[in-house]
């Protein structure tokens, strides 16, 4: 595996390649050109140059997270064509640069969706939340200046204002679509971009729906081992897979997290790691990476993902904003260099354990 950090770019992150370049066993970054619209080409020359930049700091790129889906393709609307075409291209592009791992998500309308982006804790740091009787309150229309009131000042990443700020168009855009139909348009992109995968060695690492379950009456479909494995099935390519984001498919208690790391074997080409404290159904809080701080078994998920081979770039997910930092809420860098000291900690833990039972059989 390849320990990496969330890097939005020099223009839009509080956190900078200098620091991330410190953290012990963090070799890569994950990142983006993060002023792109979805749908927009991306040009060679400035994927080149935040390759350039980011090698500059003595990192590499170890994927992208993400080049973002455009409604059309969501939807199915006959311009999707043209923005599938662009999306060969990008990825094409990104080939040819030497990156071969694109994190996506197939949400309709809204990305991650939280109630609360700084929810303060017994300890006095803040974490970001979600209850589901909050948001059954919140209109739809009114839900993004309540996560950008809160943003402290940044732009939320998948919360683009262009797109969020046509809010009715996108809801209409959407009538009719329901879990078959999105399901359907997401094996037909898939199907598309298969060959470029292919000829340029190119993981799609497909993100689970954040919460996984409808928001807002909006289907989805990425929210368990059942619904992911269908489109795994149908687009069979080792290229077709999934970001394993624990706080994501975490969030729904049935998901049973390292069953699903089994069952997705071959297939998890980037991970997510955060743990998350339940309260009630529909009522949970993001945690430190610790496993003891929240309800998932950390040392149990990355012990699945190291019996299952995995070898792609892992990243600590949100962190808490701790010791007075400011940045994007959950993208700061105390909590998450943290969550990398702990999960590069059970990583070394699991691998020696591993090797000692091997060489005690011999
Ligand atoms: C939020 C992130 C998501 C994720 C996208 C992937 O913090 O986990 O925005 O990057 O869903 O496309």
């Amino acid at each position: 595996m390849q320990m990496t950090m969330r890097w939005f770019g020099s223009k839009y992150d509080s956190v900078t390649l200098p620091q991330i370049r410190q953290v012990p066993g963090v070799t890569g970054i994950v990142t983006t050109l993060y002023g792109k619209k979805p749908g927009e080409l991306w040009e060679e020359e400035a994927i080149l140059a935040i390759k350039q930049e980011v090698e500059a700091a003595g990192l590499k790129i170890a994927g992208i997270e993400s080049v973002n889906i455009h409604d059309a393709i969501k939807t199915g609307h006959p311009d999707r064509e043209e923005y599938i075409k662009n999306y060969i291209t990008t990825l094409e592009r990104l080939g040819k640069a030497d990156i071969h791992m694109v994190c996506y998500n197939f949400m309709p309308v809204f990305d991650w969706t939280r109630s609360n982006l700084a929810k303060m804790r017994s300890d006095g740091s803040t974490v970001m939340s979600y209850d589901q009787s909050i948001i059954d309150k919140i209109d739809p229309n009114d839900i993004s200046s309540a996560m950008e009131s809160q943003a402290n000042g940044y732009l939320l990443p998948g919360w683009e204002p262009e797109r969020i700020g046509k809010l009715k168009e996108l809801f209409a855009m959407y009538k009719g679509i329901d879990e078959q139909k999105l399901f359907d348009n997401l094996v037909y992109f898939l199907e598309k971009i298969m060959p470029v995968c292919d000829a340029y060695d190119i993981n799609m690492a497909i993100h689970p729906d954040d919460p996984p379950w409808s928001v807002f009456g909006l289907p989805r479909i990425v929210t368990s081992k059942e619904k992911i494995l269908k489109f795994i099935k149908a687009v069979d390519n080792p290229h077709n897979g999934v970001t394993l984001c624990t706080g994501s498919l975490g969030s729904n208690p049935k998901n049973d997290i390292p069953a699903i790391i089994h069952a997705l074997k071959g297939h998890i080409h980037f991970a997510h790691l955060r743990n998350l404290k339940h309260e009630s159904p529909g009522v949970l809080e993001e945690a430190a990476h610790l496993s003891s701080d929240g309800s998932l078994d950390m040392y149990a998920i990355t012990k699945a993902l190291y019996d299952a081979g995995f070898d792609g770039p892992i990243r600590p997910d949100h962190g808490r904003a701790i010791w007075g930092e400011v940045s994007m809420p959950g993208y700061g860098l105390y909590d998450r260099a943290l969550g990398c000291a702990y999960l590069n900690g059970l990583w070394e833990a699991i691998a020696k354990a591993h090797c000692a039972a091997q060489c005690a059989q011999c």
